[in-house]
């Protein structure tokens, strides 16, 4: 992908891949919208950031035709939703991952026809991408993996397997040493199901090899995210979520890459002791449901209130990037062992206990010297929503600032959040 390539017209491929042409170049236009209200609206950006801006303005175009390409020449495409499948296999096996969670509000009245109006954003997101036939990605997944998390998921899954060629993968709601043997059988699973779609075998080479470059990719977002525990941090907290959002789906070696270049850069402000904050911004932890493209809504809110964020724990955020798999296995045995070991322990709230969120938590807020935490829930998400209690607590108990926020994609209640964000930043 080059910054210097010529406009192209990609409504040819779109029309071939079944999209709805005039509903998505509304939703196209919407968030190019967003976009430039949210991001390039801000000051004293990282240089690097060019490059995800360019990824923006083609979001829909030469990354889509990148995976066309690469399926015309017999390449196979996994779409994904959830940090629990492990895009390592799938790349070892000789297909690309991409992720599939969709964050703006689209399609709702389709979805309402055949699913409760009280689910979640993000699926109803989704499951609105593939009624309305507006989302690429999903046109072009030649098997999309959902997996037993939360109970909408659960449901919208076998409401998407009418539509698209669906694979459900099991996994534990607990983490027993017999949960995470049942999980790594389950990855056992998963592997013949990707061997199957692309005809071939992943070996010891092919497994180690992926593991290293989703590492690297992992490694290029820690050192991002370690810059932001600075003061004044160095990039907005809009810039480095949209920095992990990307991580999903564009091509794994050019984007370690490039994040490596921006890595670099942020490193170079924090010793030139040069930031995108005015001093004395309130620094501002988030934690919570996944923000999926394009949902920049609460860390715009916070950054215009005159905030910065400096860290997310949530799955487009620490838990993606935080933990590596060991690279020293030698045998497809011991790597799979070494993939359970490190994807059980993501601390999602469908699985119980989950103390190890509210330790992160608690070490993120005093590792990005935090001045408080907002815990974000999507509304209607019964796992989140019911540990907000706990998250709580545990930030009472150990004297940080806490406020809880529920909502969606809407921007309905941005005036009210913004009231409620602004008090808290000044009570802070
Ligand atoms: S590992 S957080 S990506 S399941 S917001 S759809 S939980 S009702 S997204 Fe998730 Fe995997 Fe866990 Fe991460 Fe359901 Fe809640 Fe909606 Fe959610």
């Amino acid at each position: 992908m080059s910054e210097e390539s010529a406009v192209v017209d990609y409504h040819p491929m779109w029309e071939e891949l079944g999209l709805d042409l005039p509903t998505h170049d509304a939703l196209l236009g919407a968030v190019g919208q967003m976009y430039g209200d949210a991001f390039l609206t801000q000051e004293n950006r990282p240089e690097g950031m060019g490059y995800l801006d360019f990824v923006m303005s083609e979001v829909h175009g030469l990354r889509v035709k990148e995976l066309h390409d690469f399926r015309a020449t017999g390449g196979k495409i996994v779409g994904t939703f959830c940090l629990y499948v492990p895009e390592e296999i799938v790349r070892a096996a000789g297909a690309w991952c991409v992720g599939l969670c969709a964050g703006a509000e689209f399609g709702y009245d389709e979805v309402e026809r055949i699913m409760p109006r009280n689910t979640c954003a993000l699926i109803k997101s989704f499951m609105g991408f593939e009624l309305t036939n507006v989302c690429p990605y999903i046109k072009e997944s030649d098997l999309i993996v959902g997996e037993t998390t939360c109970d909408g998921k659960k449901k919208a899954y076998e409401l998407l397997g009418e539509m698209q060629n669906v694979y459900v993968m099991e996994l534990p709601q607990m983490k027993r040493p017999q949960d995470v043997a049942f999980y790594r059988a389950e990855l056992d699973e998963f592997r013949g199901k990707v061997e199957e779609l692309t005809g071939k075998s992943l070996t010891a080479e092919t497994l180690k090899a992926s593991i290293k470059e989703v590492n690297d990719k992992r490694r290029a977002l820690q050192r991002i995210a370690a810059t932001r525990a600075a003061s004044p941090a160095p990039i907005s907290g809009k810039d480095a979520l949209l920095a992990t959002q990307v991580a999903f789906y564009d091509d794994v070696p050019r984007y370690t890459q490039m994040m490596n270049k921006l890595a670099d850069e942020l490193e170079q402000r924090v010793a030139d002791g040069v930031g995108v904050a005015p001093a004395g911004a309130k620094r501002i932890l988030i934690t919570g449901t996944p923000m999926a493209l394009p949902n920049w809504k609460l860390h715009d809110i916070i950054e215009k209130s005159g905030g910065i964020v400096v860290g997310e724990e949530m799955c487009t955020g620490s838990r993606y990037y935080d933990a590596l798999v060991p690279e020293d296995g030698e045998t497809v045995e011991a790597m799979f062992d070494a993939l359970a070991e490190k994807y059980m322990d993501i601390n999602c709230a469908c699985f119980t206990p989950n103390q190890g969120r509210m330790d992160d938590i608690v070490r993120m807020a005093r590792e990005y010297n935090a001045d408080g935490v907002i815990d974000y829930a999507l509304n209607f998400c019964a796992t989140y929503q019911a540990e907000a209690f706990t998250v709580e607590k545990t930030l009472q108990a150990a004297e940080i600032p806490v406020m809880k926020i529920d909502t969606d994609y809407s921007a309905e209640d941005i005036g009210q959040l913004s009231t409620r964000v602004e008090a808290f930043l000044e009570m802070i």
